[in-house]
């Protein structure tokens, strides 16, 4: 029998070459080496305030981005999230496994609460239970995610393991997926942060609609660092993220990439 992969993304704002990169384009990889599931997961998206009509009408153009990324609906289940009831109502039972210190260490819950917890919304404080809720339902083995989901995977598997060991075996224990290049893409203004849908600075993310002049224009004011050659180098975060960007899209070695600029500058790159 085939394992089982398990991931979404929100119907909220663009989807952007970073959610790409780090998440879509390894469920096309994967797909057809696994049972597959992607939910489109608008019960995430109404943990802050949303417009009913525009959730609607966003949750299907999600739907075709996966389309268009290479999901093929006859091998892999695309669904919405709000669909299927038992998201919600295992998110119950799982609320009441977890604890409340393990929440509050979520860095993603106090990064989006801007540290103003009063007035979030109790679903932003326990979105990482629905998300688990997600992946156990389905008795998932794998869940293909960027970096930024790995704490949340964590307490994903912290979760089943006391329910399993509490109330017997009841869900598989997931692996993340999380592959070292692409994981995080990082701001094209700003390569201390990871590439976001909502980044004020809206040349600081190639969103998958973009035009190709956009494109061209948010790759030539992409910030870069001190140094001139073009290397992958983790202490020059702006240029190696670039040059994995470049590397994941054209599907070359490391080597290939490097050679393709040895002797040029930032201005015949870019
Ligand atoms: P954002 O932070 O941009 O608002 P999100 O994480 O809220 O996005 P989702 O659409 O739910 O958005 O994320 C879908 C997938 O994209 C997740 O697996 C997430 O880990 C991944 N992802 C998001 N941003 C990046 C990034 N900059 N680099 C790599 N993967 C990313
Ligand atoms: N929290 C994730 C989206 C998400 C997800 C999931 C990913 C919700 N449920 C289950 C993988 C598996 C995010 O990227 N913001």
């Amino acid at each position: 029998m085939k394992k089982r992969i398990f991931s979404g993304a929100q119907p909220t704002g663009e989807l952007h070459i970073g959610n790409y990169l780090g998440a879509t384009k390894n469920w096309v990889e994967l797909q057809n080496e696994y049972d597959s599931l992607f939910g489109i997961v608008d019960l995430h998206a109404i943990t802050v305030p949303q417009d009913p009509a525009v959730l609607r009408k966003k949750s299907l153009d999600l739907a075709r981005i996966y389309l268009a990324a290479g999901v093929d609906p006859d091998i892999s289940t695309i669904f919405i999230q709000s669909d299927v009831p038992a998201h919600a109502e295992l998110a119950w039972v799982l609320n009441c496994i977890a604890r409340m210190g393990e929440l509050e260490r979520m860095t993603q819950f106090k990064d989006k609460s801007g540290g103003k917890s009063e007035r979030a919304s109790v679903g932003l404080f326990t979105y990482p239970v629905l998300m688990a809720a997600d992946i156990l339902l389905y008795q998932t083995d794998l869940v293909p995610v960027g970096q930024d989901q790995k704490q949340h995977l964590e307490l994903c598997r912290d979760i089943a393991g006391r329910f399993n060991r509490d109330y017997g075996e009841a869900f598989v224990i997931p692996d993340p997926y999380i592959q070292k290049a692409g994981a995080k893409i990082l701001s094209l203004k700003d390569p201390e942060k990871k590439m976001s849908k909502s980044d004020e600075n809206l040349n600081a993310t190639v969103f998958l609609l973009d035009d190709a002049d956009t494109i061209m224009r948010k790759v030539k004011k992409a910030v870069t660092d001190s140094g001139t050659t073009i290397e992958f180098d983790e202490s020059r975060p702006a240029i190696n993220n670039l040059l994995t960007i470049y590397k994941l899209l054209t599907g070359k070695t490391e080597e290939e990439c490097v050679s393709d600029f040895e002797g040029k500058g930032y201005g015949q790159f870019k």
